[in-house]
C-alpha cells in the first residue's frame, strides 16, 4: 500500500491512507543503508506487517525540521513584535525558491502598526514580483491556499504561526507563547513534526526553520531565486550585478524598479557588500 507519514515518534511511523493512520515500522536494512523517513514521505509499506518497504523519491527535503515533499510555505511575517526584517523575509523567499517550495507570504500583526502605508508599499512590490501576500485576519482566502496542499507554516519565533493555525482549526489547540516566553525557551526543546490533516491537504506548524542557511547554495543559485532578476537583460554574461558598471540591475535599482532592500538583501546573500 502506498500512505504518506505524518507523525514520526520514536520507531513509529504513523502512514497516512486514504483509509485510516497505520502506525508502521521500518525494514530494518534501512538503519544499516542509513535511510530515514521523515515527516511528508511517501512510503510503500506492507498493510499486515505494517513494515515500510520503500520510500519514493522525493520533491524535495529539510534538516530541521525534518521534512519533505513541501508544496508550500506560509511564511509568517510580522510588522511588530518581532518587527518587520525584510533581510530574514528575503532569506525565506530565497530558500523556498531554491528547495521548489512555492512561498507564501503570511503578514500578522497589523493591527499594532499605526500608519501601515510603508508596509503596503512594500507588500505590494513583492505582489507585483508574482508572490502571493495574505493577512493573517483573512482566514477564508489561507484556507482556499491550503486546499488539497502540503502546506508549512515557518517564520520567526512570535510571529504568530500557532495562534493563525488555532485560529483556522480550534480543534488543534497548539500552544502559543508571549515573546518573552518563547524566547526564553531553550532552543533545543525537541518537538515532534507533525502534520495536521486539514482541507484534503496537510498542514505542518514548524518552530521555524532552525538552521536558515543559504551557506550550501552557490551565488548562482542564489542569484537565481531572485527572480525579478530575470526580468532584465544584463549585457555580462554570468553577472552577479555587483560590480559592473552598466549591469541591467544595478540600473534597475537606481530606476526603483527593482526594490533597493532586496538587492542589497541578495548582496549579503551572496557576500557581498554595496559597491
Ligand atoms: N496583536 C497581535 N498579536 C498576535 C497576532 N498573532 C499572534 N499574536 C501574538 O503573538 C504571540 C506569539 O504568537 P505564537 O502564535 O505563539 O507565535 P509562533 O512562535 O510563531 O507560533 C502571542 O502572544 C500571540 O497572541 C496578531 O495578529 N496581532
Ligand atoms: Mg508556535
Ligand atoms: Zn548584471
Amino acid at each position: 500500500m502506498q500512505g504518506q507519514i505524518v507523525k514520526i515518534i520514536s520507531d513509529l511511523h504513523y502512514v497516512k491512507t486514504n483509509e485510516e493512520i497505520f502506525p508502521c515500522k521500518c525494514r530494518g536494512i534501512f538503519r544499516k543503508e542509513n535511510i530515514t523517513p521523515v515527516v511528508g514521505d511517501y512510503v510503500l509499506f506492507n498493510k499486515e506487517t505494517k513494515i515500510i518497504e520503500k520510500i519514493l523519491p522525493r520533491k524535495n527535503i529539510f534538516q530541521r525540521p525534518k521534512v519533505s515533499n513541501i508544496d508550500q510555505a506560509f511564511i509568517i511575517t510580522s510588522l511588530k513584535s518581532p518587527d518587520f526584517s525584510s533581510h530574514l523575509l528575503d532569506k525565506f523567499l530565497c530558500l523556498m525558491e531554491l528547495n521548489n517550495v512555492k512561498p507564501i507570504i503570511c503578514i500578522t500583526k497589523e493591527d499594532l502598526v499605526k500608519d501601515l502605508s510603508n508596509y503596503k508599499e512594500i507588500l505590494k512590490y513583492y505582489q507585483s514580483i508574482g508572490y502571493t501576500v495574505v493577512s493573517n485576519t483573512d482566514l477564508s482566502k489561507i484556507k482556499k491556499l491550503i486546499k488539497g496542499k502540503m502546506s508549512v507554516f515557518t517564520g520567526q519565533t512570535g510571529a504568530g504561526k500557532s495562534t493563525l493555525l488555532n485560529k483556522l482549526n480550534k480543534d488543534w489547540n497548539l500552544e502559543t507563547n508571549s515573546i518573552s516566553e518563547a524566547l526564553g525557551r531553550g532552543k533545543h526543546t525537541t518537538r515532534v513534526v507533525e502534520a495536521f490533516s486539514f482541507l484534503d491537504g496537510l498542514v505542518i506548524d514548524t518552530p521555524g526553520f532552525s538552521s536558515l542557511d543559504l551557506n550550501n547554495y552557490s551565488k548562482e543559485e542564489i542569484k537565481s531565486s531572485f527572480k525579478e532578476f530575470s526580468k532584465y537583460k544584463c549585457p555580462y554574461k554570468d553577472c552577479l550585478h555587483t560590480k559592473e558598471k552598466d549591469c541591467a540591475i544595478k540600473q534597475a535599482v537606481l530606476e526603483n524598479n527593482i526594490m533597493k532592500s532586496r538587492y542589497l538583501n541578495y548582496l549579503s546573500f551572496i557576500g557581498e557588500e554595496e559597491l
